[in-house]
């Protein structure tokens, strides 16, 4: 890249003329994040980018570290999926001062300043929950009062912010109420332990929307243990559509999946390039996805790919 051409000494690459990108991913809490991972480790090979990768666990203090040792290694570029929306400013500076372009993958930031990053790719979550709350409203027309309790992924981070914000919209003004909500951070034994909790202090549970794929998944555990049958008893509805997801949807324990698709590898190694080679990019890059019902998963769940 430019700056390892320039003589800086600061490459820790063989190949000078290979892009060097720091990545630094939420970690490994999901099918969906290590469908991400894997997408985005393949792409950079595919490309030629020397991929410099770290793990943040879900949390925010080991990705602002990780994002200042980019920059200390004078990297070419910095790309990140931030865990939570705020509280990147400082370090985004840093990178700024230090003339390294950023790019945003997967989840947004929550910052006035838009001159911190160069663009950000990555799903509509809002959108997302609306299609999950829209087909609820349709699925229950003239059923009464429908009780739903929500697993939300991680605090503060985009999609569980977003991807409530769109649930309640879409069910608002309907007999659809949230009658209990609370984080699983987007992991399968989170999902399970807050379903437990939920299935002790209400009887009367119609639906379980859950932020992903795992969180639905761990639930499916606690309501089977409870026993109750799981697409049934009570109704689910995650996102994602992960295999496991896709697998429980077409068993019928999982009733409706809205999509939101991992594969960013390409697409971002794309932005990669020409933001090192200085062109212009759009400031908002979003992934197309859709929505399965269970005989739709049927279908689809030879072909998937993650
Ligand atoms: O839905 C969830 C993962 O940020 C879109 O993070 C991603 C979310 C995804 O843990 O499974």
């Amino acid at each position: 890249g430019a700056l390892a051409a320039c003589g800086s000494g600061g490459s820790a690459s063989g190949d000078d003329d290979a892009i060097t990108m720091g990545f630094s991913q939420v970690g490994a809490e999901s099918g969906w994040r290590t469908a991400n991972t894997k997408s985005i480790r393949e792409a950079a090979k595919a490309a030629g980018i020397e991929l410099k990768f770290s793990d943040a666990q879900q949390k925010q203090e080991n990705q602002i570290k990780a994002i200042r040792s980019f920059i200390q290694q004078r990297v070419d570029v910095i790309a990140f999926s931030p865990v939570v929306e705020t509280g990147w400013d400082n370090v985004l500076l840093e990178a700024k001062r230090a003339n390294i372009p950023v790019i945003l993958t997967d989840r947004a930031i929550d910052s006035d300043d838009e001159s911190l990053y160069e663009t950000f790719l990555g799903s509509d979550f809002v959108e997302e929950g609306r299609k999950a709350g829209e087909w609820l409203v349709e699925d229950s027309k003239g059923e009464g009062t429908v009780n739903v309790v929500e697993l939300q992924g991680t605090t503060g981070s985009a999609p569980a912010l977003d991807r409530q914000e769109g649930f309640q919209e879409a069910i608002s003004g309907s007999d659809i109420k949230i009658i209990a909500s609370q984080t699983g951070d987007f992991t399968r034994s989170g999902g399970k332990q807050v379903m437990e909790a939920f299935l002790k202090s209400h009887s009367d549970i119609d639906v379980v929307y859950a932020h992903n794929d795992d969180m639905g998944l761990g639930a499916i555990e606690a309501i089977e243990a409870a026993g109750k049958k799981p697409g049934e008893d009570i109704k689910i509805i995650t996102v994602d559509a992960v295999k496991d997801g896709m697998q429980a949807l077409a068993d019928g324990k999982i009733n409706f999946i809205v999509e939101c698709n991992p594969l960013l590898g390409d697409q971002l190694m794309d932005l990669v390039q020409k933001v090192v080679a200085g062109e212009q990019v759009p400031k908002r890059v979003v992934v197309e996805e859709t929505t399965f019902t269970q005989e739709e998963a049927k279908k689809v769940l030879p072909e998937r790919q993650y």
